[in-house]
């Protein structure tokens, strides 16, 4: 009978005790579940043992005897059996302490699942961040923190399905539970753990990247994982926490987004403080007034046959501390913070600006066409063509002046839409150049269906072209692609007569780059112009 759990109560199971605990009285239910019996000492009774939520064994002094207890719950075993959760109510007489029983089996059980659920991750088992913090804190040892990251989880959970990529997660996981069994475990993310290893001992990271990094085999096809593994090795008196953001730091590290086992460098840190600093000081400018820290520089393009400058690319400068932010560092931010429209609306009041300032000077501007490089982020905003043209109206301008440089990139996701977008674009003026033509594997069939007018081949292929036979290949298939498609075709980057010359025979219709100019602030361009004696040209034809 003392064996069985304790499954049902009666409405008044209870014991009464004396401040010593010897018990004074025993209800039969009392008596018969817990086997307890008048004159035993509650504290000495030793089939009886009590526990916490935590499963820490409590001291039976303490729940019987403190004064200051009501109500309370404790897990309750006899004879070292399955555990009860009951509830305990206390009544005090004035030589007796009456405790009645009742049972808290489903609230015990909630809160505990509740609590789990809040320390670990119910799919993996593995600790979130807090727990995993703690324990580390606990252990007291100087380690080797990593940051473990599926870079194709995305991937193979599009190929196959969520559930091969969690079995892959599982499965990295686990050879680096094999490898390091005193390891602790933290679940990052869904394709991403931490882990603290206490000691760096006869540790060879390669060789655990090696092993976290070979390939699976799923329904005997094999296939590869791609580990970004990211460490820290503590030093002593390290904060563990910051140990973990360290390591985390290395994981995702974007500079150095092509290697895949990558040790915290102090150099990193600074770096992602500069990118911080950048971020905030960018938030600021971006809400100010823009032309007090940004400006456009224009760079000349010519037509190749006549030599004739034909317009310019719009390229964004942004200046802080009286220091130029290069565009490849600051463009990123401002397209994912999604105020990149404010750019390209600044960089056609720019134009404006220039129109008037060589309206001053006498030039006849109707020639001149104005490139504005245009982010994916900006083309997905169903106002953008309407915020567009509303900014043309107000600055006086035809979209017939304005080309939209958009990269292969932008237009190949979502292309339908995009695809869309450049029609009503071009209808209403706009020319269409594809950017950086050739950096961006957009397949044959994406451009046949493609509705643009332009395409700029990109520098890479243009800089070595008089010396390399394997650029000149596709300088010359880009260009003839173009020419059957009959698009007019830019060259950038040409910064050598030899480079214009190869591209004039060779069919180029306009050329940029520094042969000609490098990008010049809006007066430097008005001189570059007033300068060109080539520009004349179009008066005289
Ligand atoms: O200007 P370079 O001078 O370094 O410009 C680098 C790249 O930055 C360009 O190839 C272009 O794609 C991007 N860029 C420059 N200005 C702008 C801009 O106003 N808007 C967008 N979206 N990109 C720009
Ligand atoms: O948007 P896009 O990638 O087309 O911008 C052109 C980029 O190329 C800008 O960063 C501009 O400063 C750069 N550029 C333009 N002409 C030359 C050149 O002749 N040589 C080099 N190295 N860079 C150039
Ligand atoms: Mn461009």
């Amino acid at each position: 009978m003392l064996e069985d759990n304790i499954t049902e109560l009666f409405s008044i199971c209870y014991f009464s005790i004396d401040n010593k605990g010897n018990v004074l009285s025993v209800s039969p239910e009392a008596w018969q579940r817990f086997g307890l019996n008048v004159s035993d000492n509650i504290l000495k009774v030793k089939h009886l043992s009590l526990i916490n939520e935590s499963y820490e064994t409590l001291n039976p002094e303490h729940v019987f005897l403190s004064e200051c207890t009501d109500k309370t719950e404790i897990g309750l075993s006899i004879n070292n059996s399955t555990v009860d959760w009951l509830q305990l109510d206390f009544v005090r007489t004035s030589d007796a302490k009456f405790v009645l029983f009742s049972k808290a089996e489903e609230l015990v059980a909630i809160r505990r699942l509740n609590k789990q659920l809040a320390i670990q991750d119910p799919h993996t088992g593995l600790l979130y961040r807090e727990a995993f913090v703690t324990k580390i804190k606990e252990l007291d040892t100087v380690g080797l923190v990593c940051c473990v990251r599926i870079c194709n989880y995305q991937r193979i959970s599009e190929l196959w399905n969520i559930g091969v990529a969690n079995l892959v997660f599982m499965e990295v996981l686990s050879r680096f539970q094999i490898e390091y069994e005193s390891a602790i475990f933290s679940k990052y993310s869904t394709d991403c753990f931490s882990v603290y290893i206490p000691s760096t001992k006869n540790l060879n990271i390669e060789k655990l990247y090696n092993t976290l990094n070979a390939p699976f085999t799923f329904n005997g096809s094999s296939f590869y994982s791609n580990i970004a593994l990211g460490y820290y090795k503590e030093k002593n008196n390290d904060d563990h926490e910051l140990s973990l953001n360290k390591a985390e730091m290395a994981t995702f590290d974007v500079l150095s987004e092509k290697l895949r086992l990558v040790e915290f460098q102090d150099t990193l840190a600074k770096q992602i403080e500069h990118q911080n600093k950048i971020e905030t000081e960018l938030q600021v400018t971006l809400n100010k007034n823009l032309a007090d820290s940004f400006f456009v520089a224009f760079q000349a393009i010519h037509d190749t046959r006549s030599e004739c400058l034909i317009g310019a690319e719009c390229l964004m400068r942004w200046k802080v501390d009286g220091k130029l932010v290069p565009p490849d560092e600051f463009i990123p931010i401002v397209e994912s913070s999604g105020e990149i429209n404010k750019l390209t609306l600044f960089s056609i009041e720019q134009i404006r600006k220039l129109l008037d300032l060589l309206d001053e000077e006498e030039i006849d501007a109707n020639f001149y066409t104005f490139a504005i490089n245009i982010s994916v982020t900006e083309i997905l905003d169903v106002n953008f063509e309407k915020k567009l043209l509303e900014k043309l109206t107000e600055q006086r301008l035809n979209p017939k002046k304005i080309k939209l440089e958009l990269t292969e990139s932008a237009l190949i996701d979502n292309f339908s839409y995009v695809n869309n977008v450049l029609v009503s674009l071009q209808k209403k003026g706009f020319t269409i150049a594809i950017d950086d033509f050739g950096t961006g594997f957009s397949s044959l069939s994406y451009l046949c269906k493609l509705n643009f007018d332009e395409l700029k081949i990109d520098r890479a292929f243009v800089t070595n072209v008089i010396k390399d036979t394997k650029l000149q290949s596709i300088f010359n298939s880009i260009v003839s692609l173009a020419k059957n498609l009959d698009k007019p075709i830019v060259a950038e980057g040409v910064e050598e007569m030899e480079q214009m010359i190869y591209a004039k025979a060779k069919g180029v219709n306009y050329i940029q780059g520094y042969y000609y100019s490098k990008p010049l602030a809006i007066t430097e361009f008005v001189e570059y112009v007033l300068e060109d004696k080539s520009s004349y040209l179009h008066f005289d034809s």
